[in-house]
């Protein structure tokens, strides 16, 4: 079912389903379609059209955990055909480029593939499979978190709500289920959010232009941060670190290009038609805990992390793989341990991948406050992750993804 709700499709769950999620994110439809393999199941309720969500232009980068998930799960096929493995980034400073292998360094690799790719071929094997994706309708409140919740949810005029066992916040940063974890000091404003606002932003554009590289290139340059990444032989996807108050009218498409050009040191890459842009503002924030009684968070409605890392969408599947193995034991034993530990082990890769992201992001941006010492101090450390093993194998092994509660 997915569109506007029919009276049929409400009337077929009697508005009740053991698992409420919010959100059809990568982090929601994951959750769902896990959910759906283990026999459980759930309703989706996205505040979205299908096509709003299908066409979202955000991550590109799958870690090899990732990607393993989609294929054991059965959602991997068309990102194995047209998905891009790559076995290393390049590093671009000061005239000089350097390469970091990481299949060398760490026996592992990436995928480059859209997350509206991700999100489409969720969405078709969740329809597929009978699943429950209730397009255009906002959820508004969560009621009785600990006890029996229901989900109140916006559906064109009507307002509606789906009782539920669960309630899975997978609604992003901006939703409404993360409000609804309490401090531990009892406000929202205590010491259960740790965040941090970067002083600057990152400008992405999609174009219709052919990779003028056959990997990644992360350019550290004295005007700033420029990124080449790709969707196919002939769509880049490129980004440039601007001041965090710009607009896009500041940048019309020749100076996009001029500078891309001057940070990435490119000559082979040319300006093609633009089919998307816009200015992202870099923040990183983690919630403590990520549950709170019969409410558990995942994804971006749990934490963000700057994309300098490429960690986000990766995550937030991370996060829905415990949650959706925590929940099959939970509804096979009737047991809450494992569901009671699902914030902290979550938390340990979480707070692993906020510490690399922000690693990476003051590696390779220039600091607005900065002075000419402290961008000497970044071309010797990038000269270090360049040029050390150990240096270089740090920065790869979380690039691929690392696991604290694995290693
Ligand atoms: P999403 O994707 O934001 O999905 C949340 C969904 O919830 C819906 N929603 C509601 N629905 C019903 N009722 C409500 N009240 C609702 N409120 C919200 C929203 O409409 C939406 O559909 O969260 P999710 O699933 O947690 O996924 C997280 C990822 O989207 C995010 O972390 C990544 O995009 C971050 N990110 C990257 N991650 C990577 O792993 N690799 C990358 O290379 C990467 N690059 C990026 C990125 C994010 C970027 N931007 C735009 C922030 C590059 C950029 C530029
Ligand atoms: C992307 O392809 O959109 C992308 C790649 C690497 C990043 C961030 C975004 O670090």
């Amino acid at each position: 079912m997915y569109g506007i709700i029919t009276e049929e499709a409400v009337k077929s769950l009697s508005g009740a389903t053991k698992v409420g999620i919010i959100g059809a994110g990568p982090a929601g439809l994951m959750l769902s379609h896990l959910l759906h393999r283990q026999g459980i199941e759930s309703v989706v309720l996205e505040q979205r059209s299908r096509d709003y969500v299908e066409k979202r232009v955000r991550a590109g980068v799958l870690e090899q955990g990732s990607a393993d998930l989609l294929v054991n799960s059965g959602v991997g096929d068309r990102m194995q055909r047209e998905g891009m493995l790559h076995d290393g980034i390049k590093l671009r400073f000061d005239g000089e480029e350097h390469r970091i292998d990481f299949r060398t360094l760490t026996g592992r690799g990436i995928t480059v593939y859209g997350q509206q790719e991700v999100v489409k071929d969720l969405i078709a094997r969740r329809l597929a499979d009978g699943g429950e994706i209730w397009f255009d309708a906002e959820a508004t409140a969560v009621e009785r978190v600990d006890d029996h919740p229901s989900i109140n949810y916006r559906c064109g005029n009507e307002n509606r709500s789906l009782e539920c066992d669960i309630v899975a916040g997978c609604d992003g940063s901006r939703g409404i289920s993360n409000r609804l974890i309490p401090s531990p000091s009892g406000g929202r404003q205590g010491g259960g959010v740790y965040q941090r606002d970067w002083p600057f932003a990152w400008l992405g554009i999609l174009a219709k232009t052919p990779p003028a590289t056959n990997e990644l290139i992360y350019a550290y340059h004295e005007r700033g941060f420029a990124l080449h990444s790709m969707r196919s032989p002939q769509i880049s996807r490129l980004y440039l670190q601007v001041d965090a108050a710009e607009t896009m009218d500041a940048w019309p498409e020749h100076r996009i290009w001029d500078e891309l050009r001057l940070r990435l040191n490119e000559p082979d890459l040319h300006p093609g038609e633009i089919i998307e842009d816009g200015i992202t503002a870099m923040r990183s924030l983690v919630t403590e805990p990520m549950q709170c009684g019969n409410l558990f968070l995942a994804g971006d409605a749990a934490h963000i992390v700057p994309p300098t890392g490429a960690k986000g969408m990766n995550l937030a599947l991370n996060d829905v793989r415990i949650m959706a193995e925590d929940l099959a034991h939970f509804y096979r034993t009737g047991s809450r341990e494992r569901l009671d530990r699902y914030s902290s082990q979550c938390l340990q890769r979480v707070w692993r991948a906020e510490h690399f992201s922000a690693w990476m992001t003051g590696l390779l941006h220039r600091d607005p406050g900065g002075d000419p010492f402290e961008h000497k101090l970044r071309l010797s450390y990038l000269r270090y992750v360049s040029t050390s093993t150990a240096a270089a194998t740090t920065l790869a092994e979380n690039y691929v993804g690392f696991d604290p509660v694995l290693a």
